[in-house]
C-alpha cells in the first residue's frame, strides 16, 4: 500500500470528507493540518500539490488530488469497492446525482448559513443574508429527508461516497443556534452517522475556532 497524506485543518468541513472516507476505509495516513490558523497554502511547495491554495488536498503514492467530492470518489473507488464504493453502476448513478447536487446545490446553501450565523460576528448579522440562507437549506432538507423516508442513506440502503458529500454538513446544521424545520428522516439519518466511529472522529469536530471570524 502507498503512504497516503491528507493536507488540510480538522475544522473544514471539505477537509472532513476527505479525513471521514479515510477513516471508514479503515485507512493509514500522515494528516498534515494547513489552512486556517495554521496558514501555509501560499507556500509555493503547497500551491505546486494544489494551484487553488485551499484544503483539501490528498496524496496516495505518486497521485496527488484536490476537490475534496474527488478525493472521497477516489478513495471510494480505489478502496471501498463494495461498501463506500457501490458495485451496481445503477446504484453508483444514484450516488453521483448526490454528490453533484451537494456540490451545486445543498453545500452552498447550508455552507451559506454557517457563514452568516457563525462565522460572521453578531454585530454584523444580516437579518435577509441569514433567512435566505436558511430557506435555501430548508428546501435542499426537504428533499433529502423525502429520499431518507424510504432508504437508509441517499443511494441505498448502506454507506455511499453520497453519504459523506452531503452527511458532513449535519453535525454543523443540528448544533448551530439556529431555528430548524423538522426533517425527522434526515435526524434519523444524522443518528445512524453519529453512531459511526469514523465520522465522530472526522465530522463532530469543535468548530469554536470559526465562530465570528470571516478571515479565512
Ligand atoms: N471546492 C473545494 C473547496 C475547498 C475550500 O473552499 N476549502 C476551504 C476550507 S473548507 C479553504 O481552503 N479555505 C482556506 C483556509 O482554510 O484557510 C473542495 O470541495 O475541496
Amino acid at each position: 500500500m502507498s503512504r497516503i497524506t491528507l493536507w488540510g485543518r480538522a475544522n473544514s468541513a471539505n477537509v472532513q470528507k476527505t479525513m471521514w472516507a479515510l477513516e471508514e476505509l479503515g485507512l493509514a495516513y500522515e494528516h498534515v493540518p494547513l489552512g486556517g490558523s495554521y496558514k501555509g497554502l501560499d507556500d509555493p511547495a503547497y500551491r505546486a500539490l494544489n494551484p487553488n491554495g485551499l484544503v483539501p488536498t490528498l496524496q496516495d503514492g505518486d497521485l496527488t488530488v484536490w476537490e475534496s467530492h474527488a478525493t472521497v470518489r477516489y478513495l471510494a473507488a480505489a478502496y471501498g469497492a463494495g461498501t463506500l464504493w457501490p458495485g451496481d453502476a445503477r446504484v453508483r448513478a444514484l450516488a453521483d446525482q448526490w454528490t453533484d447536487w451537494t456540490a451545486t446545490t445543498y453545500q452552498p446553501a447550508w455552507i451559506k448559513v454557517f457563514w452568516s450565523v457563525v462565522r460572521t460576528p453578531v454585530e454584523q448579522y444580516d437579518p435577509v443574508d441569514i433567512a435566505d440562507a436558511l430557506a435555501a437549506t430548508a428546501r435542499c432538507l426537504a428533499i433529502l429527508d423525502r429520499q431518507l423516508e424510504t432508504t437508509a442513506y441517499l443511494a441505498s440502503g448502506t454507506l455511499t461516497y453520497a453519504d459523506i458529500a452531503a452527511g458532513v454538513s449535519l453535525y454543523r446544521w443540528f448544533t448551530m443556534d439556529i431555528e430548524r424545520p423538522e426533517t425527522p428522516h434526515v435526524a434519523l439519518w444524522y443518528t445512524r452517522l453519529a453512531e459511526r466511529p469514523a465520522f465522530r472522529k472526522a465530522v463532530m469536530v469543535s468548530y469554536q475556532e470559526l465562530v465570528g471570524r470571516l478571515a479565512f
